[in-house]
This record gives C-alpha cells, structure tokens and sequence, in this order.
C-alpha cells in the first residue's frame, strides 16, 4: 500500500521499521539535492518544528560538521572546478565523513538526538560518481567501510531544474565557495537524474520533494512526512 503526499510516494512498511528505530536510539535525516533546492532553509525550519515539539535535534553538515571535516571542506568547495579528479573527491569527502560520524553524528544519535544533516553519502554518489565519473566499487567500499550500519534513516531529495537552481544560487553570496557551481550545465543535469535514481531505488529511504514549490509549501509536506514517521500528533 502506498501514501502520497503529493510529490512523494511511500510505502506503509517504512513507517513501521522507522517506528521501532526511533525508540531506542536517535534518528538521521539527511537533504539531498542540487543547488538552489532551499535544502538549507528547510533544514533549519525543520530543526526547528522539532524543537518545538520537544526533541533534541542536531543540525549538521556535509562536508564538513566536525573541525578535521570543516578544514577538509575548504578544500573541497574553493578553488578551480578541475582543481581534484573525482577519485580524490571522493576520497576527501569520505575522509572528512568519517571525522564527522565519529565526532559528531554518532555520538548525536546515541544520546537520542535526531541528526538532521544537509548532505551525506548521496551527494558523493551524485556529484562524483554519477556526475564525476568516479567508479561505484570505490564509493560501495568506502561507503561499508565508513559508513557501517550509520545510513541515514530518511533522506528528502529536493528536486529542481538546475537552471532555476542556479540561478537562485548565482544571486547569494556564499563567499569562494563556488566550485561546484561553476561545473558545466551538463554536469548539473547529470546531477539532478542521479539524484532521482538514487530516491527510485531506495524508495523506503527516500522521499523525492518538488523544491520548485513554495518555502512553506515545501516545509508541510516535509512536516506531514515526519509527523508521521515519529509519530507527533
Ligand atoms: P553545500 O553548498 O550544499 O554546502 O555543498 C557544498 C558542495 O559540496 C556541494 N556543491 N555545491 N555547491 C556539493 C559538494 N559535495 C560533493 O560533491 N560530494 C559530497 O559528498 C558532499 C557531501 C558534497
């Protein structure tokens, strides 16, 4: 049996095992997508909302999240698009991952918190495997190795042409942090299929968001969805 929240499908087993995991430990979610999704924005409305619900809740990032993992950033976000082959991509973001999980998430989801981070393991799947061409046996190692049993028990795929993403993010200033952008259109539109595919594949985990909805339009669906995964009434 299926739900749908508009955009979204969902099957009810998933809210079940979801369920049983909340109980005993934290949860993690994580935002996925292109840029100029609003990713960001609803990561802090949603941290929010469950503020207020009373949960405890730890909003992170990726790369980055943890000190090792936010020097590692800089090196990965700044400087030419053709700076870093996708293998060593690859590598750094799973090196500065690991700093983040050990330090940060795991410790965050044993004390009960929900972790609510804006990109983890997807990002990597799309912008250097998919997009990048770095090959699937690296990343389906690192991600066994580096990840373990830490896969994130929801993840929204925020879905949007990339050049009305674009276009949202060229009128932001976010400093040097423009390396990715500045990738060529075809990457963009690689990026956005591999995303799609990941959310078709894993349809328990993921949850595809039409992000070009409104900002409140976009944050009651992502409501309606967690509602009912923890069960808030
Ligand atoms: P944010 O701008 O969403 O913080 O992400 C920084 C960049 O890091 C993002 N591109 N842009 N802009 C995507 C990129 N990235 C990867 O390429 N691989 C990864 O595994 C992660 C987590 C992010």
């Amino acid at each position: 049996m299926e739900q749908s929240f508009g955009y979204c499908n969902v099957s009810s087993f998933w809210w079940l095992t979801m369920f049983d995991k909340n109980v005993a430990q934290g949860v993690f979610i994580t935002f996925e997508g292109g840029e100029g999704a609003g990713k960001s924005t609803q990561v802090k409305i949603l941290a929010n909302q469950l503020e207020e619900h009373g949960f405890k809740v730890l909003q992170t990032r990726e790369p980055g999240g943890s000190l090792g993992a936010e020097d590692i950033r800089e090196l990965l976000v700044t400087g030419a698009p053709d700076r870093w082959s996708a293998s060593t991509e690859t590598l750094l973001n799973f090196a500065a991952r690991d700093d983040h999980l050990r330090t940060t998430i795991r410790p965050a989801l044993q004390s009960g918190s929900v972790v609510i981070c804006d990109r983890f393991m997807d990002s990597t799947r799309a912008y250097q495997g998919s997009a990048g061409g770095a090959q699937k046996d690296l990343i389906e190692h690192l991600e066994h190795s580096i990840i373990g049993t830490t896969v994130p028990d929801l993840t929204f795929i925020f879905d949007i042409d990339p050049d009305i993403g674009l276009s949202r993010t060229k009128s932001r200033n976010h400093g040097n942090e423009d390396r990715f952008e500045n990738k060529p259109e075809s990457f963009h539109q690689t990026l956005r299929q591999a995303f799609l595919d990941i959310a078709n594949n894993e349809p328990e985990r993921c949850v595809v968001i039409d992000a070009s909805k409104s900002q409140s339009d976009v944050a009651s669906s992502i409501w309606t969805i967690i509602e009912n995964r923890l069960r808030i009434k």
